[in-house]
């Protein structure tokens, strides 16, 4: 590999070299996304989901300056256990992490920067940044978004949470040229809920089709990359009355305490987790290794 600050792990090195199916996992979600030790045992059972599904998994994160393509369970429980202390990293953080030799946590944006430098497509995830409520004064609108516009790599969300504005997310994704697929579904999933009163660009309903698009987006050079939005299963799905209370005054507490930029959405998440307790937590497991073994199924699609 030409990039001398990316480590690619051999088991990943080894299947990209061979044509065999790679899944990109962030690691945001690990640190600030999920508490300590829920964080470890999931981010180990979603790689066993992308294994189980056909695929290699390449969690991603920043250690010690280097790019990681691919963790070792050490490396993941390490990050782990840092929690809301690793730094959270996006694209504009990268070289500083880098160049402090320090740890960071990668988002949506950075995973998939990680990612496409190391020849992975494919990213599976729980949720996607998008444009905050109220941007239309904040200007708050997630890195997350810019780079699907730019990146090559299909990312595999439950939907968009609705810390967020989901009508002004879809609104940037138009007009950036990101298509949203709906896996099974008209209408956009709200991560915690399996509907929302937005419609998907298109629905799909096999992994096949999936890829297929993408290989026809990608080969006709058209940059970018595409939000693939799967429902959270059935039997884990909130009610809107549970989560709707809970993120309104998440987000009354995060205006009145003056919480901005890249702290507002691990500020949300926590809240989030905090107010709605097991529930919550139970669905957000759920839903990644449901996207996770998706993502694999696509993974697998695309190289064949
Ligand atoms: N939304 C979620 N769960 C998450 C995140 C967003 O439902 O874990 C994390 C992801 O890492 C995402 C990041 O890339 O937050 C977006 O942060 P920001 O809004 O500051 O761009
Ligand atoms: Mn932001």
């Amino acid at each position: 590999m030409l990039n001398p600050y990316l480590d690619i792990h051999p088991d990943v090195q080894q299947a990209l070299s061979e044509g065999k199916p790679v899944v990109a996992l962030e690691s945001t979600i690990i640190s600030h996304g999920m508490p300590y030790p829920e964080n470890v045992e999931t981010a180990l059972r979603v790689e066993k989901a992308v294994r189980d599904n056909g695929a290699i998994p390449a969690t991603i994160a920043i250690l010690k300056g280097r790019l990681k393509v691919g963790l070792s369970e050490e490396e993941i429980t390490y990050l782990g256990q840092q929690g809301q202390s690793a730094i959270k990293t996006s694209r504009r953080d990268i070289p500083f992490i880098v160049a402090n030799k320090a740890d960071g946590a990668t988002t949506v944006a950075s995973t998939m920067i990680l990612a496409n430098m190391a020849g992975i497509r494919v990213f599976a995830t729980g949720g996607i940044g998008g444009v905050h409520r109220g941007a239309e004064t904040s200007f708050d609108i997630s890195a997350d978004l810019e780079e699907l516009a730019e990146t090559k790599v299909a990312v595999v969300c439950a939907g968009i949470k609705s810390i967020l504005d989901l009508g002004l997310t879809l609104e940037y994704l138009e007009t950036k040229g990101v298509p949203v697929i709906g896996y099974g579904t008209e209408t956009l999933p709200a991560f915690y809920t399996r509907e929302s009163q937005f419609g998907v660009d298109y629905r799909i309903d096999s992994p096949e089709l999936i890829a297929a698009a993408l290989k026809a987006k990608w080969e006709m050079q058209l940059k970018g990359g595409a939000v693939i939005a799967n429902p959270v299963p059935e039997e884990h799905a909130l009610k809107n009355e549970e989560i709707d209370s809970v993120i309104d005054a998440a987000i009354a507490e995060m205006d009145a305490k003056g919480i901005k930029g890249k702290d507002s959405t691990p500020f949300l998440l926590a809240k989030v987790a905090e107010k709605t307790a097991g529930n919550s937590l139970k669905a957000n497991i759920a839903l990644v290794l449901n996207n996770a073994a998706l993502a694999a199924k696509i993974a697998v699609a695309y190289c064949d």
